[in-house]
């Protein structure tokens, strides 16, 4: 007998995208209830209105952010010492948030490489040009996080290279997964991370629950779209025929998760075929489909999931009006996770 074990890059060089949303969506849409991961909400139009939704006076978390950055920038770095940088942005978009940060080492003239990672290799490649002609050392890396922060791991061990890590998650992506998600994917990131790395962690705090139910259910319906838009995608590429319009967008806060949650309702009963998948769904009358958790947090469930996932809290940078933290930890090697 002979057998073959695959690398990682060629077990990561099978994983078709397509084929692992066909078979989510079979399996979230034959579940009770019924359920499809926002992860799949971007593809490029789904990307576009995203982007838009970051515009929006209601949705308060960008500026927020934007706010900390640019305030607390120069700090943050600060904190993470004096060494040559790798920043390793997971979840760039567009680069703007980066953008300030990248200003304040330049202010700080700190040597860096600025390392964004992202499975698309045309969102890295137009991230490249909106950077070009800074005279930074951009090294991305196309693929799935945790391969790429794994490669530069490698690299770094080939090179004898001694630089501080910084990795960003910004934007209150973590919200997107539910607490035993969240600890899962910080506990990976903690073991592919050296002692004394730093990640700098985006959270949306918990609030009046107005203002959350309007970030979520914005006036002029963008966000509505952008939620709408996963039931378009499974038409676009899995050969669905979902009449769009008679489903609607419903986001509401659930107070004892603490999360927002969105769902696509069907108002009427209903079949909808798919045919890549060879199946019917019955939707009954005002069935949900639900599709997105973005859970908020209090301060002190940010330092409980910091100590779980083997991090020490190296300081939290809050916005003006305390909606939103970008929360800095090191990475403790000597005690492991609790
Ligand atoms: C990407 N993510 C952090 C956004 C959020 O707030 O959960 C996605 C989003 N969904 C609706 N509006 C924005």
């Amino acid at each position: 007998m002979s057998y073959r074990v695959l690398t990682a890059a060629e077990r990561e060089s099978l994983a078709d995208p397509r084929e692992e949303f066909a078979s989510e969506v079979l399996e979230g849409l034959s579940q009770t209830p019924k359920r499809l991961s926002s992860r799949w909400f971007y593809d490029d139009e789904g990307s576009r209105l995203f982007q838009r939704i970051m515009g929006l006076p209601e949705y308060y978390v960008t500026g927020c952010e934007h706010q900390v950055l640019s305030s607390h920038g120069a700090e943050i770095l600060a904190a993470t010492g004096g060494k040559p940088l790798a920043l390793v942005d997971m979840g760039a978009g567009d680069g703007a948030k980066t953008m300030l940060l990248l200003d304040a080492l330049e202010a700080q003239q700190r040597d860096v490489r600025y390392v964004p990672i992202d499975i698309s290799e045309g969102a890295l490649a137009g991230l490249s040009a909106r950077l070009a002609g800074r005279g930074l050392r951009l090294e991305g890396v196309v693929s799935e996080y945790f391969s790429g922060l794994k490669w530069l791991g490698q690299q770094d061990r080939q090179a004898g290279t001694d630089e501080a890590r910084l990795v960003l998650f910004l934007g209150s992506n973590i919200g997107n997964f539910d607490r035993p998600r969240a600890r899962a994917f910080l506990l990976r990131l903690w073991s592919v991370l050296r002692h004394g790395d730093h990640v700098l962690i985006g959270f949306d705090l918990k609030k009046d629950i107005e203002l959350l139910l309007a970030a979520y259910n914005d006036k002029q319906g963008v966000t509505a779209a952008f939620n709408l838009n996963l039931l378009h995608r499974i038409n676009a590429e899995l050969g669905g025929h979902f009449d769009v319009s008679r489903f609607r967008h419903f986001s509401t806060y659930n107070v004892f998760s603490g999360a927002m949650e969105s769902y696509l309702v069907s108002q009427a009963e209903q079949d909808v075929h798919v045919d890549a998948l060879h199946a019917r769904f019955h939707f009954k009358a005002w069935e949900p489909i639900h599709t997105e958790y973005s859970y908020k947090y209090l301060p002190a469930d940010i330092e409980r999931l910091a100590e779980e996932a083997g991090f020490s809290i190296a300081g939290h940078f809050p916005d003006a009006k305390g909606y939103f933290v970008d929360s800095l930890w090191r990475v403790e090697k000597e005690r492991s996770p609790a």
